[in-house]
């Protein structure tokens, strides 16, 4: 692996959309006992359910810490590939790479990585090995990388519909404990450069007390170019309500690189899903890492799906919307199958189907 040091836009590669054809999907194992309840066996589980889902359709790569090594390999099938690879925990969207390609050949983007805010508000410390993932992943599939040293961004902070367009929301990018000597206009110009993207909407929140400061991927999610699925509430009284008809007004004025006006899905939200008492006893308390308090709001969104080759996969809380959140993505995604999965272990430990999946582009070979 060589560490390049231009840029994708300036190489001619970009960031394409989730929909586009994978080569396969990347995951880490969850292990640590103070943001997974009970040593992380549940946890595990929903991991377990989750890669078996998504690799009906594409090959699944985990990477596993060397203790949990054996047992990774005991729980998952033997078409999951399974490879050993130090880690602080297992939210492969956030610390891996971002793939880009000119169409012949797939580059990964290396972030710096800081637990969602370093010193500032970050959710555990420390995360250097989270911040090496990214580099190892790139030297396992023989992608040369693009390393920034001084920019700090999460993959579930981004999403681009491959054509020149991404959408970010101001509460994660612009937060304090990310890249704070950069204005928006600084941020602006290194997303061009490095997702290759020539129109950027800033929608101003995620959902509400979303742990992440609010990344865009639990909020929204583009099925195609010019459509996107919002995560929605006909709720006046929650917090969310306000933020949703935001997003949503910002969106429909707003036009996508190529010119389109955007169609907009909604997708109904779960009903308010707190931590149970029972639930936060069996996380470990650790200075430094977020406690999960019994009665904290869980930031639960139907939009923290995965879109994977010819399937969708997407999360599960027993809910009446969960049947509802089914219906509208086989509307929007003809041609694949939709597949839920029970997330709750998942969302527990502060994020969803999406945040743990980081898809690796499919390149013709010619
Ligand atoms: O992308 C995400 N939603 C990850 C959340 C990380 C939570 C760490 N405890």
């Amino acid at each position: 692996m060589k560490t390049l040091q231009s840029t994708p836009r300036r190489d001619g590669f970009r960031m394409p959309g989730e929909f586009e054809p994978h080569r396969g999907c990347w995951m880490i194992w969850p292990q640590r006992p103070d943001n997974w309840r009970f040593g992380a066996k549940p946890a595990q589980e929903a991991f377990t359910e989750v890669a078996k889902a998504i690799s009906r359709f594409e090959p699944v790569t985990m990477c596993v810490d060397r203790q949990q090594y054996d047992n990774a390999r005991q729980m998952l099938p033997e078409n999951i590939r399974v490879v050993e690879m130090s880690n602080n925990d297992a939210w492969m969207r956030d610390c891996g790479p971002t793939f880009v390609t000119n169409g012949k050949e797939i580059r990964g983007v290396d972030w710096s990585f800081n637990a969602w805010g370093g010193l500032v508000d970050g959710l555990y410390f420390p995360w250097d090995e989270d911040d090496r993932v990214a580099g190892k992943v790139c030297d396992l599939e023989r992608a040369d990388r693009y390393r920034l040293r001084d920019f700090v961004l999460e993959g579930g902070s981004i999403h681009v519909d491959g054509q020149g367009t991404l959408i970010v929301t101001e509460e994660c990018l612009l937060s304090p404990g990310r890249n704070p000597q950069l204005n928006r206009e600084q941020i602006e110009s290194v997303l061009r450069e490095y997702l290759n993207v020539d129109r950027i909407i800033w929608l101003p929140k995620g959902i509400y007390q979303d742990e992440t400061n609010g990344h865009v991927d639990n909020l929204l999610q583009f099925a195609g170019p010019g459509h996107v699925l919002l995560a929605w509430t006909q709720d006046r009284a929650d917090p969310q309500y306000e933020i949703c008809q935001e997003a949503l007004s910002i969106l429909e004025k707003e036009r996508d690189a190529k010119g389109r006006p955007f169609t907009i899905t909604k997708l109904l939200l779960p009903a308010n899903v707190r931590i149970t008492k029972e639930e936060s006893r069996g996380v470990d308390r650790v200075e430094g890492t977020l406690p999960r308090q019994a009665g904290d709001r869980l930031a639960a969104s139907y939009a923290n799906f995965y879109i994977a080759n010819g399937g969708v996969v997407f999360p599960l809380f027993n809910d009446p919307n969960d049947e509802k959140a089914k219906e509208v993505l086989e509307k929007a995604f003809p041609g694949r199958e939709v597949v839920g999965v029970y997330a709750r272990e998942i969302l527990l430990g502060g994020g969803n189907i999406h945040c743990i999946t980081q898809q690796q582009p499919l390149v013709s070979q010619g």
